[in-house]
């Protein structure tokens, strides 16, 4: 088999130098949540360890994943499709197509078998035999199935791999779900949101390729660092929901003025995602800052919970604290009454906040 270039090796091909090589390093450290004194290893990993190859499938989705991960920013998408990454196979980037495209696959397959870097984008359309899902002549399920045997790891990208997401909402018509029954038993990384932060999925897949294991993940599968945070608990808009003041409609004053969107239906208390720190395309904006509420895009079943203006359903006293986490109650010197609330929600246990809880 071929010797595959390394990323260092791949930048000198390219006549870059070693000092863009080694700032690429250092964005690649941050993004993979690694301290700084994991940099030499980085270093180290990209100068010796091949790149990775990739196979990227697409199953039922609406593709929306794929128009933000083109907008990556850092790295740029196409540094990490041209230089980072060996990506052989994609039903939406590749220009190729037709029966030589399949044909490259199947080698693909065979060639790297336990090598390559599977990343899936869509349901698994299951009713009828999967017919309606189609890729290449065949079922979805069956393109899943023979793609993930030979994979060394699998990352579901997107609430419709993770989860099943939009084609699954009531009555699921063409039986979606989620990809990890389809593979084999082999663990499945989700990046789950519709659609994900690009540089979630960019720094997990640069993390098996220079390290060769998956990163830390939390018990739903998915990359502690980057769902390790509600919403709420990066929302610049915090402190309006702490002081009780929230718009009541999208065009009140208060949402001019940036107040909190939880009676909006905000579902930022419940979900678990990075978009208050990362945000999208250069860290400009994300839904909250755009004045739309969160949805909880990145939540199992997130689709059966419309319509989204509803507001949560309440979370309880803040005496249920075992549910809430730590609560505390904060009285500014103003006088003004606030409750800041802090840690974890089970979305399975969510209980009443009462506007009189914040609106003391
Ligand atoms: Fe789903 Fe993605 Fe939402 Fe769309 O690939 S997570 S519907 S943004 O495109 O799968
Ligand atoms: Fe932000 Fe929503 Fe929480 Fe309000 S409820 S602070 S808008 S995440
Ligand atoms: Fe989705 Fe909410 Fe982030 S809707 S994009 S998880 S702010």
């Amino acid at each position: 088999m071929e010797k595959r270039e390394s990323l260092w090796e791949a930048y000198l091909r390219r006549g870059l130098s070693r000092r863009s090589f080694l700032k690429g390093c250092v964005a690649l450290t941050s993004l993979m949540g690694l301290s700084t004194d994991m940099f030499s290893k980085v270093v180290e990993a990209a100068e010796t360890k091949p790149l990775p190859v990739v196979i990227w499938i697409h199953g039922h989705e609406c593709t929306g994943c794929d128009e933000s991960f083109i907008r990556s920013a850092s790295p740029l998408a196409s540094d990490l499709v041209l230089t980072n990454i060996a990506l052989e196979y994609d039903h939406l980037l590749s220009a190729a197509c037709g029966a030589p495209f399949e044909a490259h696959l199947d080698e693909t397959i065979n060639k790297y078998n336990g090598q390559y870097i599977l990343c899936v984008e869509g349901a698994v359309a299951t009713k009828d035999s999967g017919i309606y899902c189609m890729s290449g002549g065949h079922t979805f399920t069956h393109l899943l199935e023979k793609a993930a045997k030979g994979a060394a790891a699998i990352i579901a990208y997107g609430s419709c791999a993770a989860y099943g997401g939009i084609q699954a909402a009531k009555p699921n018509p063409s039986g979606s779900a989620g990809i990890s029954h389809f593979v084999g038993g082999k663990p499945v990384v989700n990046v789950p949101g519709c659609p994900p932060i690009p540089e979630v999925m960019t720094g997990v897949v640069m993390h098996v390729a220079l390290f060769g294991s998956l990163p830390p993940l939390d018990g739903d599968g998915r990359p502690k660092q980057f769902y390790g945070n509600r919403i709420h608990d990066t929302c610049y808009r915090r402190p309006f929901f702490d002081a009780g003041m929230f718009a009541e409609t999208y065009d009140d004053a208060g949402s001019k003025a940036g107040w909190c969107l939880y009676k909006l239906g905000c579902r930022g208390p419940e979900t678990y995602n990075s978009c208050g720190n990362l945000r999208w395309w250069q860290g400009m904006s994300y839904p909250i800052q755009s004045g739309a509420a969160c949805i909880g895009c990145s939540n199992k079943n997130f689709w059966d919970e419309a319509p989204f203006s509803d507001r949560l359903p309440q979370y309880g006293k803040l005496g249920d604290i075992d549910k809430i986490g730590a609560a505390l109650g904060v009285l500014t010197a103003a006088g003004v009454g606030a409750h800041a609330v802090g840690s974890i929600i089970q979305k399975n246990s969510r209980k009443d906040l009462t506007e009189e809880e914040h609106e003391e």
